[in-house]
């Protein structure tokens, strides 16, 4: 039936000028350790297990806004885990991926006012794993992440925790290099 299948293709045709400000990237979770090392980090595989997936869509095609999609599988069924773009990159210590970005940064770190530490000035998403250790989330924010400083999403252990506190880093996903 091509009249049906060209007018599916006519909307893609029209998009082809925004692709460029929007991209993907998927990566399977490994070892900080890897002999190469790793777009995306697991520290805790009992939650996020060596060779599970993550797909992240940043779609910047509209100025002044960007929205985040996170698309994850193969990690802990039934799970929360609470994402944010954080400054650093992901290394061996969970830690070096720093604190999270913030559009209007405040002059005091660690960050606790609510007047920074709020989602709508930083990027927060929250997976929620299905049966199957499948989970999707988007969020929007008013804002573009300025080059170089928002390298990394992290995954946070979330609930429920085990043997890990709520907010311990259990993956990371390089987003800059
Ligand atoms: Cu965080």
């Amino acid at each position: 039936m091509p009249a049906p299948l060209a007018a599916a293709l006519l909307p893609l045709a029209l998009l082809a000028p925004a692709a460029s400000r929007v991209s993907v990237l998927e990566a399977a979770f490994d070892p900080a350790t890897a002999f190469v090392p790793p777009t995306a980090v697991s520290y805790a595989t009992d939650l996020v297990p060596y060779g599970s997936h993550a797909r992240v869509v940043t779609d910047r095609s509209v100025p002044g806004r960007t929205e985040f999609t996170v698309t994850v599988s193969g990690l802990a069924p039934d799970h929360e885990f609470p994402v944010h773009l954080h400054t650093g990159s992901c290394g061996a210590d969970p830690a070096s991926s720093g604190p999270h970005y913030q559009d209007a940064v405040d002059p005091v770190q660690p960050s606790t006012d609510p007047a920074y530490a709020n989602e709508r000035n930083e990027l927060r998403l929250l997976l929620r794993t299905d049966g199957q250790g499948k989970a999707t989330a988007t969020t929007a924010v008013a804002w573009q992440p300025r080059p170089g400083e928002a390298r990394s999403l992290v995954l946070h252990a979330g609930t429920p925790a085990g043997p890990h506190a709520a907010g311990d880093r259990v993956a990371c996903v390089k987003l800059e290099r």
